[in-house]
Formats: structure tokens, C-alpha cells, sequence
């Protein structure tokens, strides 16, 4: 009897235009649009195998080894559900002599290769992989924006680890989310030369998540309204329009004003959530620095320092400056204790491919 199995995997990617607040929270519809960065390295995917089979009793799914419950209506039942859905109208109802691999059960079995140290959220590459490999394994003759569609109902930022190079997530505006999905901004080989440093803070996974500090947001923050009505719309349009041409200065100054209204929101929200510390802090005032002298010396700002829903510092810059940022930030920021673990050096100079 034929194995009916795939395996994919699927990149990390980071926001330079944050995704922060849902109007729907259960189709995971934003309060704005994104763009993102795809960190595609080989130690910084998740790799995913899916198998069907008819003498599988349920869906069953395990994350680094260990099972995981999948709950009825959650974000992966709903995920499996719509790729089943796909194949019986994409295949099965045209095709019948293909087998009907949407009536049976699926095991599905994920891994990340990078260590949870790492301070990465696996959400995004893990959806994107587990969307990829059910797609592979159903044959489904669908885009990666469609597939899009369906990651982002598993997590958010998981929409724009279809793609590689530089990603945009458009809110799109239809009450059933079928306009809000992923598009391909730039590949990887239009402007190969960017690279992203991560610079491990702490690995402590306490602090609010992504998904409920989101809501509060929400509920909670009017600097939110102003960032989504007033601000968002026109630094998408600047910085695609960076990327396009290259210009690394104006990717560097959106990228860094984006990631500090992110962190003003999380403050403006009731009651505060924080998530940068010291160290993250002094790594801004470092980057600030660094840069006041390149425009001082007419290079303009040859670094971005970028953080998500953590301390940990993503720094882009361009491959000619990795050598001396690294050097820099090891200079300032030894690596001991409670400042940088080891996985720093591991990770620096990661490079942006496709
Ligand atoms: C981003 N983050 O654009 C932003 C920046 C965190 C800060 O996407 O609820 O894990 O699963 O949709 O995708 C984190 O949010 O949230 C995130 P859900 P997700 O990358």
C-alpha cells in the first residue's frame, strides 16, 4: 500500500513593520498591515512530516517529540481542516481516481533546529512548515498566498514565512479574511546583501504572549488607533519603496521608528506590558550611536536594530558592516550572565536568503 507522507520546512521571519492587534481574533484578521525579513539560514527553520493513513484513528501532532493536544476548533484543527477542504475541491472532487486522503487522519511530527534559547518564536516557521508539508503531502496545486491564507489562521507573522526575501502581509478588508494574505515584496536575490545579526538578551520565556498582549492593546491603547489610521499605511509605502531601491538608510529609519511605537504601544496598553530590558536598551543606544557617526561621516545609518514581543535585539544591517557590529556589540556587551548567552555568536552574521 502507497505511504501517503511529506516533509517541508519553513523560515523565521522579522517584522520591520509590526503586527500588533487583531479586529478578528478567531479568522486572526490584523488591526494593520505588516512587512517582514525572512531569516532563511539552514539553523533556523522548522521542519515538519505529515502522514495519512486509513488506520489512523485521529489527528495527532508532536512538537520536538512530545504530543501535542490538538484541540477541537483551535488554531491547528482549524488549519488541517481548511488544507482537507482544499484537497477534496482541488483534487479529490475533480480527480476521483486519486486516493481520498481527506477522510483519513493525519499524524503530523515538528521540529525546530534552532534551541528554544534561541528567543525566537517558533509560531511562524512552525505554521508555515505544518501548512507546507499538508499541502505537499495532499498535492494541492495552490500558490504560496494561498497557503498564506491558511498559515495566518494558525498564527499571525506564520503568513509571511511562505515566502523568502522581503514579505508584506496586507490586512485586506472582506469580513472573511480572504484578502488578508501574504504578498512577495522583493526576493531574497533583489538586495542579497542584507543581514541580520540576533543578539540573545535572555532566553526567559515568562512575560505576556504575543496573543493576549495583543487584545489588550486593543482594547485598551488609543496610541493604537493613531499608529493604525495615521502611521502604519504611510511607512509600508516608504519602506517598500526603500527596498526596492536599496536604500538602506531609509530601511534603517523606518525599521527602527517601527519597532519603537510597537514597544509605545505595549506601554500605552492598561496595564503596561513590557518587554525590553537593560540590556535591550543599551543595544539601542549602541545602534543610535553607531550610526550618529556614519551620517556624521556621510555614509548615512548603516544599522537597525529591531525587537518583537521580547529583549532580544535583531540587528540588520548590510554585509560590509557585519564584521565590525559584531565586534562592536561583543566589545560593549561581553558575554556573561544575564547579558548575552553563548547561542549570540552562533547566530551572528545569520544571513537573508530566499
Ligand atoms: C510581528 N509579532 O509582526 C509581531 C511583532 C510580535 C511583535 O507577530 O496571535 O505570534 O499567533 O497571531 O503571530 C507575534 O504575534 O500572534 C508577532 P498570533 P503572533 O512579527
Amino acid at each position: 500500500m502507497a505511504l501517503h507522507q511529506a516533509t517541508a520546512s519553513a523560515p523565521v521571519n522579522i517584522a520591520c513593520i509590526k503586527y500588533w492587534g487583531k479586529r478578528d481574533t478567531k479568522l486572526i484578521l490584523p488591526t494593520n498591515s505588516s512587512l517582514s525579513v525572512t531569516l532563511d539560514q539552514d539553523h533556523l527553520r522548522s521542519t515538519t512530516t505529515s502522514r495519512a493513513d486509513p488506520s489512523f484513528e485521529r489527528d495527532r501532532l508532536w512538537l520536538n517529540g512530545v504530543e501535542e493536544e490538538i484541540k477541537d476548533g483551535g488554531r491547528t484543527a482549524t488549519c488541517i481542516a481548511e488544507l482537507k477542504r482544499l484537497r477534496r475541491e482541488e483534487v479529490e472532487d475533480k480527480q476521483p481516481n486519486e486516493p481520498k486522503l481527506s477522510t483519513y487522519a493525519v499524524h503530523i511530527a515538528s521540529y525546530n533546529n534552532f534551541p528554544t534559547a534561541a528567543g525566537l518564536a517558533s509560531s511562524a516557521s512552525g505554521f508555515a512548515a505544518l501548512v507546507s508539508s499538508l499541502a505537499q503531502l495532499y498535492s494541492l496545486p495552490v500558490s504560496p498566498s494561498t497557503l498564506s491564507l491558511i498559515a495566518r489562521q494558525g498564527s499571525g507573522s506564520a503568513c509571511r514565512s511562505l515566502y523568502g526575501g522581503f514579505v508584506a502581509w496586507d490586512q485586506g478588508s472582506n469580513p472573511t479574511g480572504i484578502d488578508s494574505l501574504a504578498r512577495e515584496v522583493a526576493p531574497q536575490s533583489h538586495w542579497p546583501d542584507i543581514h541580520a545579526l540576533i543578539c540573545v538578551v535572555s532566553d526567559d520565556k515568562k512575560g505576556t504572549s504575543s496573543t493576549s498582549g495583543m487584545q489588550r492593546t486593543v482594547e485598551t491603547s488609543e496610541l493604537l488607533q493613531h499608529r493604525i489610521n495615521h502611521v502604519v499605511p504611510q511607512r509600508l509605502k516608504a519602506i517598500e519603496e526603500a527596498i526596492l531601491k536599496k536604500d538602506f538608510d531609509s530601511f534603517a529609519q523606518i525599521t527602527m521608528a517601527d519597532s519603537n511605537q510597537f514597544h509605545a504601544v505595549a506601554l500605552d496598553t492598561e496595564p503596561p506590558i513590557f518587554y525590553l530590558n537593560d540590556v535591550s536598551r543599551a543595544i539601542i543606544a549602541l545602534i543610535v550611536e553607531y550610526n550618529r557617526v556614519s551620517v556624521a561621516a556621510g555614509r548615512g545609518r548603516r544599522a537597525a536594530y529591531t525587537y518583537d514581543a521580547g529583549p532580544n535585539a535583531v540587528i540588520y544591517t548590510l554585509k560590509e558592516n557585519v564584521k565590525e557590529i559584531v565586534e562592536l556589540v561583543v566589545k560593549y556587551f561581553p558575554q556573561r550572565e544575564g547579558s548575552f548567552k553563548d547561542v549570540f555568536e552562533l547566530f551572528a552574521g545569520v544571513d537573508v536568503a530566499a
